[in-house]
Parts: structure tokens; C-alpha cells; sequence
């Protein structure tokens, strides 16, 4: 079991999608994080062992690495190319297979910002637990949050930011939600944020993962079980 969430590691750390992916040329022909998810998925190993002590393991070290320039944007485009083609097979796992949704989410990484690894996996969280999500990509600007909110009244707001400099872009996006639709309510998420910087902009909830962002909506919305 080990071994498979290691391998898994592994081929995020090197950027291995499949077992036809040519690149690393060392590793051609062997599988790649599609099949190890699977494979892992087989035996019976849950999703979130697999997501945590496997993909999201291979990319924290991909992140110290790239800290400390031993890898270069290309080497972790790569790996996030590998860990986004794991996270298919792992979203039929969490799905709960409840019809009913729990209402609307609008998830969207605010302006300037490329990054989508951890709000898709916020996004399938929030789908497994019931919510019926709109995802906005990357880059998104807070007029393209308004008219979508405004399009699905009564929804909530999820924004994600990874850059230092991308936060003010949050703070702008915050401050036309809540100036347009007063009742919306915001959850913020990313490495770079606080629960202060979340007080300081006015959203309604700070959430360092996608579980928080799950439990908080359940207890507002009394719907905890
Ligand atoms: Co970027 N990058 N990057 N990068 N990158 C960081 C963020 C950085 C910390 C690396 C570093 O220098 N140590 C640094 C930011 C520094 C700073 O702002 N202080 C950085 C930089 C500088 C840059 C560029 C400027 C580099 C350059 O071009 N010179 C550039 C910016 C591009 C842009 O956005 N305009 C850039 C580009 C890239 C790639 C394109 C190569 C790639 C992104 C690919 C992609 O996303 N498709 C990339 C990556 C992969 C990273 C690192 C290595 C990994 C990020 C990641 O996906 N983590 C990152 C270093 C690191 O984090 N150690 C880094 C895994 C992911 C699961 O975690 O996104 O934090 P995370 O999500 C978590 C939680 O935060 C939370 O849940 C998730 C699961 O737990 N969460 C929420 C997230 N959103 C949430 C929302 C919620 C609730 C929880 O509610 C709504």
C-alpha cells in the first residue's frame, strides 16, 4: 500500500501523467499517476489516503524544491499536469451519490492568478458533499464573480489566491460582492492567506483546506448531519 502512494509521489514529483506520456524520458513506459491512482483506488486504499500521502505529497516537495530553485516553472507545470490527471478517478470516490444539492457554489482563483490545482481540488470536495458547483477557472475578475452571483441568487462565493500579489485582487472581488449583494457569502481560501486578511477584507469565512470550507457551510446553513 505504501509502496503504490510513494510511486504515486513520485511520478507528481517527476510530472509522469501516464504510461504513454514520453516525458520523463526515463521513466517512458512505465504507468504514470492515472494508472497509480487506479491501480490504488483497487486496492482499496480511500481517496483521501490517496490524495494526501500521495498526490498532494509529490507536490509539496515539488514546492520546497521550486522554493529553493532546484526545479523551474516548467518541471512544476509538469507536476501539476500529473497530480490534475489523478484527481479524475479520485472525485467518483468522494462523490456521495446524493441527487439533492445542498445549493450552488461559485469557485473561481481571483484575478491575476494561474494557479487551479488547489481550488479544483476545493471544487470536487465541494461536489462530493453535495454542492452543485460552478467553477470559473483561473483568472477570474470580479465582475465575472458578480454577473454569475448575480445569475444564480443565493449561491456562495469560493475564492482561492496563491500569490502574495494576487490577494488585493481578492480584496477588490470581496468589496464588489458584497457592495452589489450585501447577503453573499464569501469563503476565502490559499496558502498565502490568514484568518486576519479574511477579517481585514470583509469575507465571511477563511478556510486553510476544502474540508473547512465544507464544515462551515454546513453549520450556517444548519445542515451538519
Ligand atoms: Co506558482 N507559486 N507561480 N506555479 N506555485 C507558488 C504559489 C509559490 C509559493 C512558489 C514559491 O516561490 N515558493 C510562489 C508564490 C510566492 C508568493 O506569492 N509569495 C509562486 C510563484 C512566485 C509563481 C510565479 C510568479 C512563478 C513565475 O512565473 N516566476 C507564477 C505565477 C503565475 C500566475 O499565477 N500569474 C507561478 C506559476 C506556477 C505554475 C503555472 C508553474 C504552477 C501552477 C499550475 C496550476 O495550478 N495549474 C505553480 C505551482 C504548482 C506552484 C506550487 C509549487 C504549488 C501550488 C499548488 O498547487 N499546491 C506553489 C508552491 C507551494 O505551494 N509550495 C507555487 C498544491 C495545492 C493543493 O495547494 O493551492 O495551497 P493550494 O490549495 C490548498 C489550500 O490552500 C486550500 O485547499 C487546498 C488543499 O488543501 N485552498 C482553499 C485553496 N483554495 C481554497 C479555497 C477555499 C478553501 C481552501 O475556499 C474557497
Amino acid at each position: 500500500m505504501e509502496n503504490v502512494l510513494e510511486q504515486i509521489a513520485m511520478c507528481v514529483e517527476r510530472g509522469k501523467i501516464n504510461k504513454n506520456s514520453p516525458y520523463p524520458p526515463d521513466l517512458r513506459g512505465q504507468d504514470g499517476t492515472e494508472e497509480l491512482v487506479q491501480q490504488a483506488l483497487a486496492m482499496g486504499i480511500p481517496a483521501s489516503q490517496i490524495l494526501n500521502e500521495g498526490l498532494m505529497k509529490g507536490m509539496s516537495v515539488v514546492g520546497k524544491k521550486f522554493s529553493c530553485n532546484e526545479v523551474f516553472v516548467p518541471d512544476v507545470l509538469m507536476s501539476a499536469r500529473a497530480m490534475n490527471a489523478g484527481m479524475p478517478f479520485l472525485k467518483s470516490a468522494f462523490e456521495t451519490g446524493e441527487a439533492k444539492h445542498k445549493g450552488i457554489f461559485i469557485i473561481g482563483t481571483v484575478q491575476g492568478d494561474l494557479h487551479d490545482i488547489g481550488k479544483n481540488l476545493v471544487r470536487m470536495m465541494m461536489e462530493g458533499a453535495g454542492w452543485k458547483v460552478i467553477d470559473l477557472g483561473v483568472d477570474t475578475s470580479p465582475e465575472k464573480f458578480l454577473q454569475v452571483l448575480k445569475e444564480n441568487p443565493g449561491a456562495v462565493v469560493g475564492m482561492s489566491a496563491l500569490l502574495t500579489t494576487t490577494m488585493m485582487n481578492m480584496e477588490k472581488a470581496v468589496k464588489v460582492l458584497k457592495s452589489e449583494v450585501p447577503n453573499v457569502t464569501i469563503v476565502v481560501g490559499g496558502a498565502p492567506l490568514t484568518q486576519d486578511f479574511c477579517d481585514k477584507i470583509g469575507a465571511d469565512a477563511y478556510s486553510p483546506d476544502p474540508q473547512g470550507c465544507i464544515e462551515y457551510l454546513d453549520a450556517k446553513l444548519g445542515l451538519a448531519s
